[in-house]
């Protein structure tokens, strides 16, 4: 019997002068996206979109491999790495950021959005475009606004007003809006990369923290370590869909589209992740033991921050918050 692989060479051999010589093909491009959660969070979402639509829509000429849990360091280093060119593109907390410009702090300011519906139509808008042409200026492209959503209070108490956060030792973003914010209202704050965190309210050195639901439900640590969420809501963060202008400007045409495309569909993907979880996230914490304190006073969280409004604005600029409130309205 004929050996199949001597066949098959036997006839490339015949055939081999009739056969036009293809080019060949070239290496598919594999992008690598970053961040800093875990694999069942809104950022690990938002990967995989950006993931799926850069294999389906290059045709084979791009894909791309997901880093999560700061594999490739903390968001900050992330953020930076893609402004280097050492590192593809990352699902960015916006807080990290404000080492780029005061005014991308703003943005986390307290209470600043009527609610997520006002803050998702800023940020796809005019706000979007001013971060994304400052961004720019460091090599940084912002490809898609996407969500990590309102945040809310967890510690080991219920925390209702300003005053029960006198002297809580709480871990805030790596921002100085949120040290002063939280200080100004009492708390013992600090700030700390979200990969320590686990470890630091493990030993004790913070007692309570901020995050938003899909962020707790995604961290087991924080439902069995905190007993309570207090629905304050004070924070709207948004996520940048971040990527290397350097190596946007590498790519090809319709790649860069394809990139750019991605971006969409990985922020589109974080906002549907956190509407998802409005509805089960909640129960989820219940369900886990925690108590979900719903009758917090809102009224005198917002009073407070206004009570702070001139150190706030000194810290980030009364200009830059000024600004930001016109691009908001
Ligand atoms: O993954 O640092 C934070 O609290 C952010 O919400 C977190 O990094 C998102």
């Amino acid at each position: 019997m004929l050996n199949r692989r001597k066949f098959l060479v036997a006839s490339a051999a015949v055939c081999a002068p009739f056969v036009i010589p293809s080019t060949p093909r070239a290496a598919t491009r594999k992008l690598r996206i970053g961040h800093n959660n875990t694999v069942t969070s809104s950022l690990q979402a938002g990967a995989v979109a950006f993931q799926k639509y850069v294999t389906e829509k290059s045709e084979g000429r791009m894909d791309a491999e997901i880093f999560p849990l700061s594999q490739l360091g903390s968001e900050v280093a992330m953020a930076k790495g893609v402004a280097d060119g050492t590192l593809d593109a990352t699902v960015s907390p916006m807080a990290v950021l404000s080492s780029y410009h005061a005014d991308l702090s703003v943005v986390e300011y307290p209470y600043m959005f009527s609610d997520v519906a006002a803050a998702r139509k800023a940020l796809d808008g005019k706000l979007g475009s001013y971060f994304g042409d400052i961004l720019k200026k460091h090599s940084i492209t912002a490809i898609g606004w996407g969500e990590n959503g309102l945040r809310h209070m967890t510690a080991n108490k219920p925390i209702r007003k300003p005053a029960d956060l006198k002297g809580l030792k709480l871990r805030v973003q790596p921002a100085k809006l949120h040290i002063e914010a939280f200080r100004g209202l009492g708390a013992t704050a600090d700030a700390l990369a979200f990969s320590e965190l686990k470890e630091a309210m493990r030993t004790g050195r913070f007692e309570a923290q901020e995050n938003p639901i899909s962020v707790i439900t995604a961290s087991d640590f924080l439902m069995k370590l905190q007993s309570h969420i207090s629905l304050t809501g004070h924070v709207y963060s948004p996520f940048a869909i971040l990527f290397s202008s350097d190596v946007l400007e590498e790519l090809k045409g319709p790649d860069r589209e394809v990139v750019m495309g991605a971006g969409l569909a990985a922020s589109a993907a974080t906002r549907k992740f956190n509407e998802d979880l409005v509805a089960t996230g909640l129960a989820q914490m219940k369900a886990a033991g925690m108590t979900v304190v719903e009758d917090v006073d809102v009224a005198e969280f917002q009073k407070a921050v206004s009570g702070m409004s001139k150190t706030l604005g000194d810290l980030v600029g009364q200009e830059s918050l000024t600004r930001i409130r016109e691009l908001v309205a």
